[in-house]
This record gives structure tokens, C-alpha cells and sequence, in this order.
């Protein structure tokens, strides 16, 4: 048989090892694993890394943020700047506006997904009003449509109360779909807030101090206890400290359907990132915040042990200036800062470097964590893995390539890099979509509206058997 395209000469990571193998690629799909394979065309990946393109299921995209402001990022730009740094998949989120019915946001943000998004993508319904007219029929007709995720918070003006989000758990869990939490308990926060403005503390460091440990500590436990009562699998977003990854390992540990995710920017980072001079340290403001060293061992530990089965970005860009960070003027108290910050490119080049290039678990440690693990708990059919008659989205990494990240070389929307200064070793030297090439070398060759939305089967009935997905 002649194929459209093959691969040749990688070492490729396929079924949780790494071996030296060609891949052949027929109509978008991988269609072998071998050698021998004869194809139209050819590409040499003689002493580059194969992993599949990177799945980052946490990403804010054209959304309004909770304090009413459009984030930088349009479908295009966010889409294009994943792409770049080797992730062919996202889960955005469809964010329903007070008032506003459930089918009414996802309609709106699958039109602007189909127009713009040039990889593929899912949705999370993120419910922010539940008593809106149709709310539950209409969350269980999304659902039994493909989107199989939700989101929900505990805090900001979006907050649910437990009694409404025991009710949503009731509903996802039945149906088929995991619900995703923001976990962060909201009285805490605003007396931790109250506490620093009447002391006049208002700069962006302060925002570290504003969000105690202690919420986010006490809002996992409470979470995992009531997916536990209500038998509802749930994902724990953005876990920060030492104490919430032991409530997951409890909670695990008696059997609750929970699993978790962290981020780059709590593994790499600490709270002095929000100590810079001036307002500089807004740059790097998010929630919950950067912790300690501590906790970054803590999170690495949870990851080894598979407590924390995914790694995502939570990109959530706000420029620095008066559309974003600064809309609230630049002197702003951090409560009036927009919260977030660009991370889906960096995503894969930084855990490439620690997890490949430093050793930390090795090469199917990372395509397990950023592509193999939110694939399969996502219910992302075709996504994920290197293996015949999954979709050929494919990252061709030269591992002994250095970069130093600069201040603006992002390919999205946003104008600053939070990770400036940072080298990684190791980097994406071509991405493909389908088996076509979207980035060479540094030149995204992707196409606006190219990217599909994926229908997700159900995935509460087998999230159990998914316990054992991580590295
Ligand atoms: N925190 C969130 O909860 N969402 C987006 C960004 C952030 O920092
Ligand atoms: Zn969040
Ligand atoms: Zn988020």
C-alpha cells in the first residue's frame, strides 16, 4: 500500500514506550507503525523526538472574564499560538452569562470556534446562572450532543452554591459527563481581601496573601466529598498546594472518582514572581497564585504518584496595559487586576525541557501528562497517542535545540512572555493536524476555521477505569 505520508527514522512515543519506528499517515490518520512504508511523501526525522500533538484541556479563549472583560485572545490567535508550541487540541470553555440559557452560550461559542479555531477543540460548559429557564434540559441535551465537560466555580461572582453544584454533579454524573472545579472557598478569600485593603496593601504581591492556602485546602476537600456522595467523576483545576494534592490522595485513595490537574506555572514558579517592581508583577497574577518550592516538590510528587494526572495551561490572556491587566487604570488595587496569563504555547516546550531534557519521569511521562492523560479523560476519540487509526497529530521535537524565551515572542495576542529569561532544551520543530503540517521551523502554516470541534461519547460510566491513566 502507498500512503500519503511517512515519518521516518524518530524515535517515536507509542503505547507508554519509546521506540524507533516510522509512522505511515493515510486521509489524515495514522494508518502504521513500522518500516518499509513507501509514500508520497517523505519526512526525515532522523534524530528528532516523535510525540503526538499536545492536548491542553484548560485553555480561556475569547471569554469573558468574571469582572466583565474580553480576554486578548480570539479563536485565531490563541489557536495559531498552541499550534506554535505544539498542541493540536483544546478544551476552551463555552461561559454562560448570567440570564443567559446553557444552549445559547454554546451556540455562540462554537460559531466563533468553527470560524477562527485552526486546531481542534472541545468545549467545557461553563455554568454560571443555573436558574435560568431550561437549564437542566438543556444541560442534558448538550451533553448527550458530545460536550462531556462542565465547569464550575466556588468563588468569584460566579460562584455556585454547594447545594446547586451537588445538583450539577447529580446531573453530569449521570449523563456521562465530568465536571470540572474551580476550588477555592470565597469566604476565606474575601476575608483574607477585606484583612489586606483596610491594612492598605493593595499591589500585586499582596494578591498572593489575598488567596490563603487554607481556600484552596478547604475547597478541594469539600469538592471531593460531594463527588464522592454523588458519585460524579470531577476534575480538580489549577491543584497549587502540598495539602490539596494529600486531600486528592485521600480521597482517591477511598475509591472517589477524583482526578487533577496542574500547571506550568505552579510547578516552575513561586510567589516572588508577583514581588517585581512597580506593577510588573501583574504580569504573573493568577488564582490561586504561584505558592512555595515546597509546594512545586509537592505537586511533582502528586504527578509521580498519579494524583495529578494532567498538566494544562489555564491560558487566560490579559494584556499589560488598559484593555487588560490595567482596564481598571494602572494603579489599580490587585482585586481589580484581571486574573491569568498566556500559557498554551509554552505549555509543551516547558515540560519537554523537565520532564525529557531534565529527566523528570522521561518521554512517555511527558506525552502521558500533556497529550495521553486529558485525551482519555476528556473522551477525546482520535486524540492522544501515537497508534494506528488515531488522527496523525504529530509533534517532530529536536531535543538538543536551546531557546531562551524573550519578551514577546508569543504567537498569540497578549505582547508579554511570563516565562522571558526562561531557556528550555528541547523544542517543537514541526506540528501536524491531520497529517497536515501546520507548523515548520518557527512558521505557523495553519489555517483559520481549519480546526474541528470534536463530539465527546460518555465518559462517567468508565471514569474509573481511567485511574490508572497517569505516567
Ligand atoms: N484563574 C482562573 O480561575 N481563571 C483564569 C485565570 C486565573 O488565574
Ligand atoms: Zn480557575
Ligand atoms: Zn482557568
Amino acid at each position: 500500500m502507498r500512503f500519503d505520508t511517512v515519518i521516518t527514522g524518530g524515535q517515536i512515543v507509542t503505547g507508554g514506550a519509546v521506540v524507533a519506528a516510522d509512522i505511515a499517515i493515510a486521509a489524515g490518520r495514522i494508518a502504521a507503525i513500522g518500516t518499509g512504508f513507501s509514500a508520497a511523501d517523505t519526512i526525515d526525522a532522523t534524530g528528532l523526538i516523535v510525540t503526538p500533538g499536545g492536548v491542553d484541556p484548560h485553555a480561556h479563549i475569547e471569554q469573558m472574564s468574571g469582572m466583565g472583560l474580553m480576554n486578548a485572545d480570539t479563536f485565531e490567535t490563541a489557536t495559531r499560538s498552541a499550534a506554535m508550541g505544539g498542541t493540536t487540541t483544546v478544551i476552551s470553555f463555552a461561559a454562560q452569562a448570567k440570564g443567559q440559557r446553557l444552549a445559547d452560550a454554546v451556540a455562540d461559542y462554537a460559531a466563533r470556534a468553527a470560524r477562527g479555531a485552526a486546531i481542534d477543540h472541545a468545549f467545557h460548559i461553563l455554568i454560571s446562572d443555573p436558574d435560568v429557564p431550561e437549564f437542566e434540559a438543556d444541560l442534558r441535551a448538550l451533553i448527550a450532543a458530545g460536550h462531556r465537560s462542565i465547569k464550575l466555580f466556588t468563588t468569584y461572582n460566579i460562584g455556585l452554591s454547594d447545594a446547586a453544584i451537588l445538583k450539577v454533579l447529580r446531573i453530569a454524573g449521570a449523563a456521562g459527563a465530568l465536571t470540572c472545579i474551580h476550588a477555592e472557598n470565597d469566604a476565606i478569600i474575601a476575608d483574607a481581601r477585606a484583612r489586606l485593603l483596610a491594612e492598605g496593601r493593595t499591589r500585586p504581591i499582596d494578591h498572593a496573601a489575598s488567596r490563603p492556602r487554607a481556600a484552596e485546602i478547604e475547597a478541594v476537600a469539600r469538592m471531593c466529598h460531594l463527588a464522592e456522595l454523588a458519585h460524579a467523576p470531577i476534575m480538580i483545576f489549577h491543584v497549587s498546594t502540598r495539602e490539596a494534592v494529600a486531600e486528592i490522595a485521600a480521597a482517591r485513595a477511598r475509591g472517589a472518582p477524583i482526578w487533577a490537574e496542574t500547571c506550568p506555572h505552579y510547578l516552575f514558579q513561586t510567589e516572588a514572581v508577583l514581588d517585581r517592581p512597580g506593577r510588573e508583577g501583574a504580569k504573573w497574577m493568577c488564582s490561586p497564585p504561584q505558592r512555595s518550592a515546597d509546594d512545586q516538590d509537592a505537586l511533582w510528587a502528586g504527578i509521580a504518584a498519579r494524583h495529578i494526572q494532567i498538566v494544562s495551561s489555564d491560558h487566560a490572556p490579559y494584556r499589560f496595559d488598559d484593555t487588560g491587566k490595567f482596564a481598571n487604570g494602572w494603579d489599580a488595587p490587585f482585586p481589580a487586576i484581571a486574573n491569568g496569563m498566556p500559557g498554551l504555547e509554552p505549555r509543551q516546550p516547558l515540560m519537554f525541557d523537565a520532564m525529557v531534557s531534565r529527566g523528570r519521569l522521561g518521554l512517555a511521562g511527558f506525552a502521558k501528562i500533556t497529550t495521553e492523560a486529558p485525551a482519555a479523560l476528556y473522551g477525546l476519540p482520535g486524540k492522544g497517542r501515537i497508534a494506528p487509526g488515531h488522527d496523525a497529530d504529530l509533534v517532530l521535537w529536536d531535543p538538543a535545540r536551546r531557546v531562551t524565551y524573550g519578551a514577546d515572542d508569543l504567537h498569540d495576542n497578549v505582547g508579554y512572555n511570563p516565562w522571558e529569561g526562561t531557556t528550555v532544551t528541547g523544542w517543537p520543530i514541526a506540528v501536524f493536524l491531520r497529517g497536515d503540517a501546520v507548523m515548520r521551523e518557527g512558521e505557523f502554516l495553519g489555517t483559520p476555521g481549519a480546526g474541528r470541534w470534536i463530539a465527546r461519547p460518555a465518559i462517567g460510566a468508565k471514569a474509573q477505569d481511567l485511574t490508572g491513566t497517569a505516567p
